[in-house]
């Protein structure tokens, strides 16, 4: 079905990939390396997100290897530069899901970030590796958020739980939890409105919904999932920072990758900020959510092709 359409991580960095990674790894291909190239590598990375420190630590560790003459000849530089690309990124671990009771995973993030579209994917997701999910529309904050959740839900085969609009978005995660245990349901999705560090009422209402959530369940919140617009860039890691403050964040889902030139920020989130980056969203269908994987990410940010994708 959709899985044949999905985009692939490879695809999905073809902007970040053509603008910077192309870029740096015919840099790094050269017979000679100045000066002056390494200059231009750190401003390429720096232009897709890796971030300074992220950047300063990566060109130090190529330029330490590139002491060594014999890495200059047959694209040993560039094999280096794939390895330290990797050495950043920790390895994938899956979703913590209690395979033997039912799991709970709260979906956070600012405004627009793109988590009811993930929520759907993750959903559709689920499904096909054969669990059974239900959502729990709790961004009762903006007027119709429900009714988005609700096509989606329809989109991808799962059940909803809604409240009133303007009502206690605890009290939703709270109904859908109990629904869920009632149906020996496997997975309950809360959505959450999106809000800023600044909105302090906001932030309190977040910090109560995961407490009650955790009250519901055993070990609940399983996964409390930060979903981030990488097309943000460097803003996904402070707002990533306030979000930590406020709730025990688990891991990160980056969505948007391609939309953007500005994939880089997954090293920064993973090494700067020491979040599991669980998900990639690749797109706005359905099936455009793929599971983080390291070595198809540096081997997507690596590849060399004519199309580019
Ligand atoms: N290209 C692309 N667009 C995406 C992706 N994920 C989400 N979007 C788009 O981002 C926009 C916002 O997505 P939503 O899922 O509504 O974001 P949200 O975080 O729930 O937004 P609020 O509830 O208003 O805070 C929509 O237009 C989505 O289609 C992705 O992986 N790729
Ligand atoms: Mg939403």
């Amino acid at each position: 079905m959709t899985l044949k359409l999905a985009r692939s991580i490879g695809e999905s960095l073809a902007r970040t990939r053509n603008a910077v990674f192309s870029r740096v790894a015919a840099l790094v291909g050269a017979s000679e390396v100045t000066e002056a190239t390494w200059g231009e590598i750190e401003d390429l990375l720096i232009q897709a997100d890796v971030g300074v420190d992220t950047t300063l630590y990566l060109v130090d560790r190529l330029r330490r290897r590139a002491r060594d003459e014999a890495m200059l000849q047959e694209g040993k530089l560039r094999q280096a530069l794939r390895e330290e690309l990797r050495a950043l990124l920790p390895d994938p671990r899956p979703l913590h899901l209690d395979d033997a009771a039912m799991s709970v995973l709260l979906m956070i993030g600012v405004n627009g970030s793109g988590k009811t579209t993930s929520i759907a994917k993750l959903a559709h997701h689920l499904r096909l590796e054969g669990r059974t999910v239900l959502l729990a529309a709790g961004d009762t904050f903006r007027a119709a958020a429900s009714d988005q959740l609700d096509v989606w839900a329809q989109r991808a085969g799962v059940d909803i739980v809604r409240g009133p609009d303007g009502g206690d978005p605890g009290a939703v995660a709270f109904d859908a939890i109990h629904s869920g245990l009632a149906h020996h349901t496997d997975v309950v999705i809360v959505d959450t409105a999106g809000r800023l560090h600044t909105q302090f009422n906001l932030m309190a209402e977040l910090q109560k919904i995961h407490r009650v959530i955790s009250k519901a369940v055993d070990g609940a919140p399983h996964e409390t999932i930060l979903v981030l617009d990488a097309t943000t860039g460097q803003n996904a890691l402070s707002q990533a920072r306030h979000f930590q403050e406020a709730v025990e964040v688990t891991g990160a889902l980056m969505a948007k990758l391609d939309s953007t030139a500005k994939g880089g920020i997954v090293f920064s989130v993973a090494r700067e900020l020491g979040l599991p980056v669980l998900f990639l969203g690749t797109g706005e269908r359905i099936g455009d959510l793929v599971p983080f994987d390291a070595d198809a990410f540096v081997d997507g940010l690596m590849k060399q092709d004519i199309q580019g994708d």
